[in-house]
């Protein structure tokens, strides 16, 4: 979580958010900047935190009510183009008990829409409904034809999906299905309705669906674009209980076959892991929506499998954040689609019973430790490959402003992780390159702000014909796949589009903060006060500051980490304070006094609860 709110999107950025910078300070020679947006009246007459006024402003917010978190403020379903036509026909497919078929993706976004539509076509009444999620290796993203033929019971499919039987009669997508023309073409062929619910940017051709629910498609004027996948599939369902409700499916109480009218509430921890683990901006709604998510996991009512995955990864349930979707669960359920096959991910959360969820909860923690692994194993390979390339030490002043970078042994699933640690550490757009086969190699891509990756893509496209065969994405992630013999010539290429679009401000990695904390501050009880204001996240950033301190002590912990005693420069105050993946070469050097950005944390230590600084950028004052 760093420089969130200077990008313009994320990798599923529509239109440019409402979280914007309205003014800050930077200072000479330092890569800090203060947010420093002005404070609304009705925030400034408020009473909350003072410091909290500051950090919501800086976050673009000018009223009470965007913080609040109330279910009533959650934009309605109507909003949303054709979502009634959608309901309609889901509706009917539940009256009539067709079989519908819900089609998936294997990240965590695709796991937990999955999950949701699972549980609640079932909790509606359905009792003829099953999943199928594309394995990235046999077939690849979205409803193609080929998983079509699968679902129809034409092709057999995978071990896991052996329990499909021939042709359901409706297909949802959940997370896919806006760029699936030829896979709908053809269900359409074979007498296979199909329904998408997606949030993915729509192209110029949409497939002859009958009915399409994604706000980013051509005349939808559902405002929140950001909205994830899995809140996609939250809004159909509403929709869905509705049309259910009118046609009086959900009998009154006096019937012996009485069927309870589901609270769609219960399904909210589902779209807030999705939600944040899909890192799509937390604008008002999404915030709404992870907000009741978190504090439904808090009060311990979420699906057994959530509970089982904090668990197996030593977190408590009761202390949940959005941050835990975003550094435990998601990338636990991500390994399952990363190393194997999704299922597993989604086995896990349509679980009821503990004992169960937990086992796969163990599978999947252990795949994600052979991911790290890998990525580990990676990362090692392509810093050795781009110091030998481009000649790289420890200064920046080498680098190309974009990498590309390819290895006949690297793990498609993990490529994508390996673009964002090589990001993190040079600060420039990079790709990575797997092996698929066939002299196909497949890249994925991650950008830093000021790029749009996917624009470019389409500007080496168009100037060099044939060299990339199929591409796709966002702002700041996309992917691409071409013949292995043409990767040098895209190498240039992508250096070439990119040095072309790039400002040499844009290199430099900047850290925003939200300033200085006063001595009276510096404590557990804001600590704890921040972590349950509201869920944080992208384009939603942690409170983060910056001050002045003298280094009293340090040392090196478990090899890579450095733990600092740093006393406040204006108030002689003594802190404890960790650096991760930092040593003491980072520590500008003859000097005392640092600038730090830090987080306020709570360390726990047998029993004992102190204030502890978590240091992300050190600098020379
Ligand atoms: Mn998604």
């Amino acid at each position: 979580m760093s420089t969130a709110t200077k990008q313009s999107g994320s990798k599923h950025s529509g239109p440019k958010q409402s979280v914007t910078k309205q003014s800050s300070c930077k200072q000479m020679d330092s890569s800090i900047v203060r947010r420093n947006s002005a404070v609304s009246d009705e925030l400034q007459d408020s009473r909350l935190h003072p410091l909290l006024k500051k950090i919501y402003a800086n976050r673009g917010v000018s009223s009470l009510k965007q913080v609040e978190y109330s279910l009533k403020n959650l934009l309605d379903y109507s909003l949303l183009k054709d979502i009634n036509l959608a309901a309609e026909i889901v509706s009917e497919a539940i009256l009539q008990q067709k079989r519908i078929l819900v089609v998936g993706d294997f990240d965590a976004d695709g796991a937990t829409s999955c999950a949701l539509m699972m549980r609640t076509l079932k909790a509606f009444g359905l009792n003829n409904v099953d999943y199928l999620v594309p394995n990235r290796f046999d077939f690849g993203y979205g409803l193609s034809p080929q998983i079509v033929d699968v679902a129809a019971g034409l092709t057999s499919g995978l071990p896991a999906q052996t329990h499909l039987y021939p042709k359901p009669d409706l297909i949802v997508t959940v997370d896919n299905g806006i760029s699936s023309i030829d896979g709908v073409n053809r269900a359409n062929e074979l007498g296979i309705q199909v329904v998408i619910t997606d949030h993915h940017l729509a192209g110029d051709t949409l497939p002859q669906a009958a009915a399409i629910v994604n706000p980013n498609q051509p005349g939808c004027q559902f405002p929140a674009k950001t909205i994830a996948g899995v809140g996609v599939a939250f809004y159909l369902m509403l929709a869905v209980r509705a049309a259910l409700r009118e046609k009086n499916w959900f009998s009154g109480k006096a019937l012996a076959s009485a069927r309870a009218e589901p609270n769609m509430a219960n399904y909210l921890d589902l779209v807030a892991l999705g939600t944040v683990a899909d890192v799509v901006p937390l604008d008002d709604n999404n915030r709404i929506l992870v907000e009741y998510g978190l504090q439904r996991i808090r009060a311990n009512k979420a699906c057994a499998g959530i509970n089982a995955l904090l668990t197996i990864a030593g977190k408590s349930i009761e202390g949940c954040s959005s941050q835990d979707f975003g550094f435990i669960i998601g990338p636990r359920l991500n390994a399952a689609g990363r190393l194997d096959d999704m299922s597993i991910g989604i086995e896990c959360l349509l679980s009821d019973d503990y004992e169960q969820a937990f086992n796969y909860a163990a599978t999947l923690n252990k795949m994600n430790q052979q991911r790290r692994q890998i990525e580990g194993e990676m990362l090692e390979q392509a810093t050795t490959l781009l110091e030998q390339q481009f000649h790289m030490l420890d200064s920046n002043d080498s680098v190309p402003k974009a990498l590309a970078l390819y290895d006949e042994q690297w793990h498609q699933g993990v490529v994508g992780l390996l673009a964002s640690r090589i990001k993190e550490k040079y600060h420039r757009p990079v790709f990575a390159f797997a092996d698929a086969g066939n002299g196909e190699i497949k890249g994925s891509g991650r950008s830093i702000p000021g790029l749009h990756m996917r624009d470019v893509l389409d500007l080496i496209s168009k100037r060099h014909k044939n060299l990339i065969d199929k591409f796709g994405g966002h702002a700041m992630a996309a992917g691409l796949t071409m013949q292995q013999d043409k990767f040098t010539l895209f190498q240039q290429a992508f250096n070439e589009q990119v040095s072309a679009l790039l400002r040499p401000e844009d290199l430099d990695n900047i850290s925003e903060t939200d300033g200085s904390v006063d001595a009276e501050y510096m404590t557990i009880e804001t600590s704890e006060l921040f972590k349950y204001a509201s869920p944080w996240g992208q384009l939603f950033p942690e409170p983060v500051f910056d001050d002045v301190f003298k280094v009293i002590n340090w040392r090196i912990v478990g090899e890579k980490h450095l733990k600092l005693d740093l006393a406040k420069q204006d108030t002689g105050e003594c802190y404890a304070a960790i650096a991760f993946n930092k040593t003491d070469v980072d520590l500008p050097a003859g000097e005392n006094d640092i600038r730090c950005v830090y987080r306020l944390d709570v360390n726990e230590f047998r029993g004992k609860r102190s204030l502890q600084l978590i240091v992300q950028h050190i600098e020379a004052v």
